[in-house]
């Protein structure tokens, strides 16, 4: 894909909130939410703050640990649908498998049950920190193939330049992935591809054409990185899934300030923040 030589300020920026994932803990952050009310409020915030789009993980309440548990994401999935209706909820597929193993199967039940408007897929499999992070060929199409009955768009995650193909491939099998191609590269992760912006930069020039990404930059990186891919005319996703931190040294206080941080980015450097309902534009999906 081309990187435009001049910033396109009418292309409005998609503001992902990923307010929980599988590695944060509340000893990282004691305001991480753990339970449906506190993931709800926390979507809710961060939709007043500007977010378009929740990508969301589930915890088991008492232990606190990531889970698959389908009947815990229906009831996540409802609270953040009362709480918040308008936003764009996108559940995770990847649910802490690197952490805990989940099978295939359960991966994908909470989507194939609750089938949100959108749904992460992770593009390949690797070394994720200490732990095997699966995503074998036959899944990754079986997801997609899945996706695609269910009317679910996909968000492929790539942690490297060789998942970035894998999506490729697949893009060639007519009838799978439907126009515009969503991708969140994710830059900083141990294993995947290192935080720098001459590797964003690679990752972008290797998208199939059409395609419509965000930076989901881990740790210090979240902020400035994603910054980067705001001036080039990415998305940008924040949170406590990838960063618990403000600023440095201090924790924030909720998901939201993360948000409103990247609101006053995007606006300072001359483009505006998308709604729900121009996320949904520009991602092609159905109209609310
Ligand atoms: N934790 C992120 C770096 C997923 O949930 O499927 C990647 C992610 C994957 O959000
Ligand atoms: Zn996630």
């Amino acid at each position: 894909m081309e990187i435009p030589e001049k910033l396109d300020v009418e292309k409005k920026v998609i503001i992902t909130v990923a307010p929980v994932g599988a590695w944060p803990t509340r000893e990282t952050n004691p305001n991480l939410p753990i339970t449906p009310e506190e993931i709800a409020a926390e979507v809710r915030r961060s939709y007043d703050a500007g977010s378009a789009v929740a990508h969301i993980h589930a915890r088991d309440v008492k232990t606190e640990n990531p889970t698959a548990d389908t009947a815990i994401y229906r009831d996540i999935f409802e609270a953040v649908r009362e709480a918040c209706p308008d936003i764009i909820i996108q559940l995770s597929t990847g649910t802490g498998a690197a952490k805990l193993g989940f099978t295939p199967e359960q991966r994908i039940r909470h989507i194939k049950e609750l089938k949100p408007e959108m749904a992460s897929l992770n593009a390949g499999t690797m070394n994720m920190q200490r732990s095997l992070f699966i995503n074998s060929p036959e899944m990754i199409e079986q997801y997609a193939q899945t996706m695609a009955d269910l009317n679910v768009k996909p968000e492929f995650e790539v942690y490297d330049l060789g998942m970035i193909e894998n999506i490729e491939k697949l893009v060639q099998k007519p009838g799978i992935i439907p126009e515009p191609y969503n991708f969140g590269l994710v830059l900083g992760v141990t294993g995947g591809i290192p935080a720098s912006v001459k590797n964003l930069v690679h990752m972008v020039d290797a998208l199939p054409d059409n395609s419509v990404w965000q930076v989901i930059a881990i740790g210090r990186h979240q902020i400035p990185l994603g910054t980067v891919g705001v001036v080039m005319g990415g998305g940008i996703r924040v949170g406590f899934e990838d960063n618990v931190y403000l600023s440095h040294g201090v924790l924030a206080s909720s998901n939201a300030q993360l948000v409103e941080k990247a609101v006053k980015i995007i606006q300072q450097v001359g483009r505006m923040v998308a709604s729900p309902d121009e996320a949904r534009q520009i991602l092609h999906l159905a109209p609310r």
